[in-house]
Parts: C-alpha cells; sequence; structure tokens
C-alpha cells in the first residue's frame, strides 16, 4: 500500500472516504490504483506510457518502479518511434516524457538520441493528409485527438489543423465518435483554444467543446453516473475536469459520476491508468511544457511496507458451456461455423477460444496479439485484421459488441459468442 506522507489537512478531508470532495477522489482510492498500477510495471515486458503518465499525473513519490519505467520508455522511443509506432503511440511517449520532465525532443538510450517531437508532427502530418485525402485518418480520430493534444501541450506546431478537423467531425450529425474518441479530442481542442488568437477558429472550437462537454453531463444524467461505457467514462471525467468553463454556468455532479468508478474494481492496468487521473482531480492537461506536471492537490504518497495480499487456495470450478461463432461475410471466401466448448467456469473468453482450437484445430485457429490493453484478437481461421483496410475481428454476444476483450470478458454458463470479420 501506498500511504504516510500525507499532509494533515488532507488527510482528515479525505482519508477513509470514498466520497469526492471537490471533484478529487479519497487519499484510499488514490493510492489503491497507484499501487495497482506499480504492480502492473513488470521487467522484460512492454513499457506503458499512459502508466508512466498517470502515475505523474496523480503525484506518485518518485519510486525505482517509476524510474524504471522511465528508462524503458526511453529504450523503447529510440529504437521503435520512427519505424515501428503509430502516431498515437509516439503522442503517448512524448506525454508520458513530459510528465517525467523529460525533453520529448532530446530522448537518450543507448548512446542515441532522438527527436520525439519532430517524429510526432511528421506522423501528424500523414494523419492529416489521409483525413483530406480520404476522408478518414491513417489510424484512428483517438490517435489524432492525443496527437493534436501532446503537440499542443508541448507548445510544438503542427496541432491546429486537427484540432480543426477533430471540431468539424464532433459537430458533424453522422460522424457518431464514440465517448473515449470525443474526451481526448476535447483535451485537445481546449488546448488549441487557449493557443489560438484566430477568431474562426476559436469559435469553431468553443462550439465543439460545448457540444461534446454538455453531451457529456447529458450522457451522464441519463446514465447515472456513467458515461458511455465503465471504461470511457475515466477520460470523459478527465475531459469534464479540465472543461469547467466550456459547460458554465451549468454545474458538474462530479460525486455522482466518481460514485460509478468507485463501484467498479478496475483490474486493468490501461483502465486504471485512464480513470486515474481524474480521480486525483486532473486530466492529460495538466501535463504542461516546461514544468512536468501541474502542481497536484495531492501531496508526494509515499510506499509503505505493507505486503502484497496473498493468493488464496485453487478451488476446482464447475464447468460451463459456451458456444462459439465464427462468421466472415465481408472477404474472400465467406465462411461461418459453430462449435461449442466447455470450459471451467470463470475462465476468460480466451479459454474459450483455445477450447475451440484445441478441439478443432483446422477451422478454430486463431492468434492474438499482446497490447496496452491484454491480448487483442487479431486472426481467425487464417484471416487477419488490416490496420490498411480498417479490418478486426469484432467479438459480441446476444447482438451486443462486448465491452471487454477475451483477456478480460468471461462468459456464463449457455452463452453464445460471436466473433465477426468486420471493419472499422
Ligand atoms: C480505436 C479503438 C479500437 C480499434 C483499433 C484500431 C486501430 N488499428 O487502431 C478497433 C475498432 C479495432 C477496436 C477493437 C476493439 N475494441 Co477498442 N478501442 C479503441 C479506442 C477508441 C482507442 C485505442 C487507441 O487507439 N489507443 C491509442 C493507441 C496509441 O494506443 P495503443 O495501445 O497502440 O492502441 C491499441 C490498443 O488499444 C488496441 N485495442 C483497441 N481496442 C482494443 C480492445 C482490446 C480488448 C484490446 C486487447 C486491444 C485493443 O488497438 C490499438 C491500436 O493497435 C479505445 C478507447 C480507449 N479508452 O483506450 C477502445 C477500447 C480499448 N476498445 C475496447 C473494446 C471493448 C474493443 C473490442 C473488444 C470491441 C469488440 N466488441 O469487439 C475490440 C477488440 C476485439 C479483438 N479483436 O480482440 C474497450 C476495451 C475495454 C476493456 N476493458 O478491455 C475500449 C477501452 C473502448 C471502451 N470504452 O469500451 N478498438
Amino acid at each position: 500500500m501506498l500511504g504516510v506522507a500525507f499532509s494533515i489537512g488532507v488527510l482528515l478531508a479525505l482519508a477513509g472516504s470514498t466520497v469526492a470532495h471537490n471533484c478529487v477522489a479519497s487519499y484510499h482510492v488514490v493510492s489503491k490504483m497507484l499501487q495497482q498500477l506499480e504492480d502492473s510495471v513488470k521487467p522484460g515486458e512492454p513499457p506503458n506510457p499512459s502508466v508512466l503518465l498517470a502515475m505523474n499525473l496523480a503525484g506518485a513519490p518518485n519510486s525505482s518502479v517509476q524510474n524504471q519505467l522511465l528508462q524503458e520508455i526511453e529504450k523503447e522511443a529510440v529504437k521503435r518511434a520512427q519505424k515501428d509506432m503509430t502516431s498515437g503511440e509516439v503522442a503517448l511517449y512524448v506525454l508520458a516524457l513530459n510528465s517525467s520532465c523529460k525533453d520529448p525532443r532530446h530522448v537518450q538510450a543507448m548512446g542515441k538520441s532522438i527527436d520525439l517531437i519532430s517524429i510526432l508532427q511528421e506522423k501528424t502530418d500523414e494523419e492529416v493528409a489521409s483525413l483530406v485525402m480520404k476522408g478518414v485518418p491513417k489510424t484512428t480520430l483517438y490517435s489524432v485527438s492525443l496527437d493534436a493534444l501532446s503537440l499542443c501541450l508541448t507548445k510544438a506546431g503542427g496541432y491546429q489543423a486537427p484540432s480543426v478537423i477533430l471540431a468539424k467531425w464532433v459537430l458533424s450529425p453522422d460522424s457518431h465518435l464514440d465517448v473515449d474518441t470525443r474526451a481526448v479530442a476535447a483535451m485537445a481542442m481546449a488546448c488549441a483554444y487557449s493557443h489560438t488568437d484566430l477568431r474562426d477558429v476559436r469559435e469553431l472550437l468553443l462550439k465543439a467543446l460545448r457540444n461534446v462537454t454538455n453531451g457529456f453531463l447529458d450522457e451522464q444524467e441519463k446514465g447515472h453516473g456513467m458515461i458511455g461505457n465503465i471504461y470511457s467514462t475515466g477520460l470523459a471525467l478527465q475531459a469534464l475536469q479540465a472543461t469547467g468553463k466550456f459547460y458554465a454556468p451549468r454545474e458538474w455532479d462530479c460525486a455522482q459520476a466518481f460514485s460509478v468508478v468507485y463501484k467498479h474494481d478496475y483490474q486493468l492496468s490501461m483502465a486504471i491508468a485512464q480513470v486515474l487521473p481524474a480521480l486525483a482531480g486532473r486530466s492529460y492537461l495538466d501535463v504542461v511544457s516546461p514544468g512536468c506536471v501541474k502542481t497536484s492537490m495531492y501531496p508526494s504518497l509515499q510506499p509503505s511496507l505493507s505486503p502484497n495480499p496473498g493468493t488464496t487456495g485453487v478451488h476446482k470450478a464447475p464447468t460451463i458451456e459456451v458456444h462459439y461463432s465464427i462468421i466472415n461475410k465481408l472477404q474472400g471466401k465467406h465462411f461461418s461455423y459453430t462449435t461449442s466448448v466447455q470450459v471451467p467456469s470463470g475462465s476468460t473468453l480466451l479459454k474459450v477460444l483455445q477450447a475451440a482450437e484445441a478441439e478443432k484445430p483446422k477451422i478454430f485457429s486463431f492468434q492474438t496479439e499482446q497490447t496496452s490493453w491484454g491480448p487483442m484478437v487479431v486472426s481467425i481461421h487464417g484471416l487477419a485484421a488490416n490496420s490498411n483496410d480498417r479490418t478486426y475481428w469484432q467479438f459480441l454476444s446476444g447482438g451486443k459488441p462486448l465491452q471487454e476483450g477475451v483477456g478480460t470478458y468471461k462468459p456464463h454458463d449457455g452463452e453464445h459468442i460471436e466473433a465477426i470479420f468486420s471493419t472499422y
């Protein structure tokens, strides 16, 4: 557990309670999540810049884990940024380095030095060119939002064009952007708004920001605290933390939104990393350059010596039956296969896919790739997702898309899961 060095005033006001005070969660909640993030950092695994960013925004003490993560991030950037990273990944690396007071223009590792800002500018220009020529970004509008946000926060050029494009998408009645994308776009547009003098651009950004933030407040009211789903709510809360002036004089009932988040037991470090800044009263907009992170509401949190909870005894779970279909009506030779497998109750969907593959390997073969959200299914029955033609394997239950991936989702007895080759 992280604990102890907490100023008496804040401690008295917050400790022991899970109620939001001025849109800041209790110390208990924040320190538990920080501990979960710390525990997620494993040597030898690809570093996650969102985790470092969240730790810094939540005011984590400068621990050896953070330093180790920072070094891995610098190494990974030098190794992969130019050739293998998407624009959004580079943007997250820039935010993480900035939040650790490191200059992204001079990232040094393994005897080499790279300028991550120029790389980000180049990759953002490619996204903008694709949007202008083809009407879709090279990757996704979520990544373009991260690009614009990151360039704007580092006061580098190249954020205005993507911010204007994002504003137009937000305002277009048929664009249907998901909550996650609107949230990051709102943070990017809020940054661009405060750094531009052009009247037309400011007016457009203002309109888009009012649209997104009021839309979130409406969705929260309808969803009794939830904005989108439990995983998008964190980013929406960050956006609402940072954009108060765009929905004023309307008030935000942050306690209602926080209470939904408190009830959920987030397990994935990526999910925690997106919600934690908001619970600590911060957002990605608090990464400032130069200057790292704006002063925290929380004084430094210090690690205590409490041991990790031990593992409990293993019980043999009863088995459940899950029906599983794979369907391609999109590309090449169409196919549709269904099977039923028995797995121990409480198994993840990944276990179902593995059981199906073990029983009928010629039909239900599949491949995954490790990502920041866990294993992503990238190929089934030899048919691979492809970012150039914007295809992916979508997972549904009862016709509705799952809100979790195969590594987390736990099907129930008799459930029918479909994997459908789709476009995004
Ligand atoms: C864009 C996006 C997608 C795109 C990615 C396309 C691309 N090539 O970029 C597509 C449409 C393919 C996609 C698919 C899915 N997604 Co998605 N996606 C996002 C979104 C909006 C942004 C991700 C991103 O670009 N990050 C920025 C880049 C720089 O970081 P990155 O680490 O390189 O991003 C990669 C991973 O995020 C990965 N990815 C995207 N979604 C998912 C979902 C899972 C479960 C996994 C393991 C990986 C993964 O693809 C990105 C590009 O390679 C996030 C929102 C969020 N809050 O993060 C949801 C989000 C991550 N997705 C989610 C879900 C549920 C899915 C699906 C399971 C939906 C479904 N019912 O099928 C599928 C994955 C199924 C599978 N095959 O395993 C959830 C995950 C929640 C959770 N607890 O696991 C999120 C948080 C949205 C939400 N609020 O519900 N997604």
